[in-house]
């Protein structure tokens, strides 16, 4: 079964990736430049028609949205235990983590990272700052949560909720307050860094920042 993963450098994508590689899923990688827009080439929005990254295409059927992907290959690699079993308490709070970094932390990120989408040039001051509220106030929710449920999201277990919030936290790198800043997000990433893939990673999509 082919499998190709769009993407660029330390992107949405970059947590599928990491979690291809995790689970030693073959596939062929492509890299697509922004600086060339190759996001919004007819080609590509044939298959992610929004013009973002990732897509993941499986057997010829493209799928979008990075959080989706990822716990579709979670349940598809169920040897892995990257999900807990379903209907039960724990996937209950998998789906809250996940949701959690795609639905609220994830669009802080993009309105910092492209403050003029929401309201234009003139507003980019006020949607910053809105973004770098809303981005701490998650991590000082998950530095708390992991204070008392640790040592990772679902507690003992890791999952793909990890590795997304991971990119998250790598995202706020170059921000006021970084991710790892706060003392169990600092512990959290640490671990999550000492992953071989996590070094595969970084050579696949030569990447050399916060390591
Ligand atoms: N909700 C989407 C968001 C993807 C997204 O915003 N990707 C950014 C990179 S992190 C992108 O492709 N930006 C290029 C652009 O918007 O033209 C997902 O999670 O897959």
């Amino acid at each position: 079964m082919s499998t190709t993963l769009y993407t660029a450098p330390g992107a949405a994508g970059w947590v599928v990736h990491w979690l291809l590689i995790e689970l030693d899923v073959p596939h062929e990688l492509r890299l697509l430049d922004f600086a060339k827009k190759e996001q919004k080439s007819p080609e590509y929005l044939r298959l992610n028609p929004a013009g973002v990254v990732p897509t993941l295409v499986v057997a010829g059927q493209p799928m979008t949205e990075a959080a989706a992907i990822v716990m579709q290959l979670a349940d598809t690699h169920p040897a892995a235990s990257l999900a807990p079993a379903l209907a039960t308490t724990e996937r209950a709070r998998y789906y809250q983590w996940m949701l959690f970094c795609a639905n609220t932390l994830q669009p802080a990120f993009r309105a910092w990272w492209y403050p003029s989408e929401p309201a234009g040039e003139a507003n980019i001051d006020a949607v910053k700052a809105s973004a770098r509220t809303r981005i701490e106030a998650g991590f000082e929710r998950v530095d708390a949560h992991l204070a008392a449920n640790g040592p990772y999201l679902l507690g003992e277990h890791i999952s793909t909720a990890d590795f997304m919030f991971t990119m998250l936290m790598r995202w706020s790198r170059g921000m006021p307050k970084p991710a790892t800043d706060w003392p169990q997000l600092a512990a959290f990433v640490a671990r999550m860094k000492a992953r071989p893939s996590f070094r595969t990673l970084y050579e696949r999509e030569g990447l050399t920042e916060w390591v």
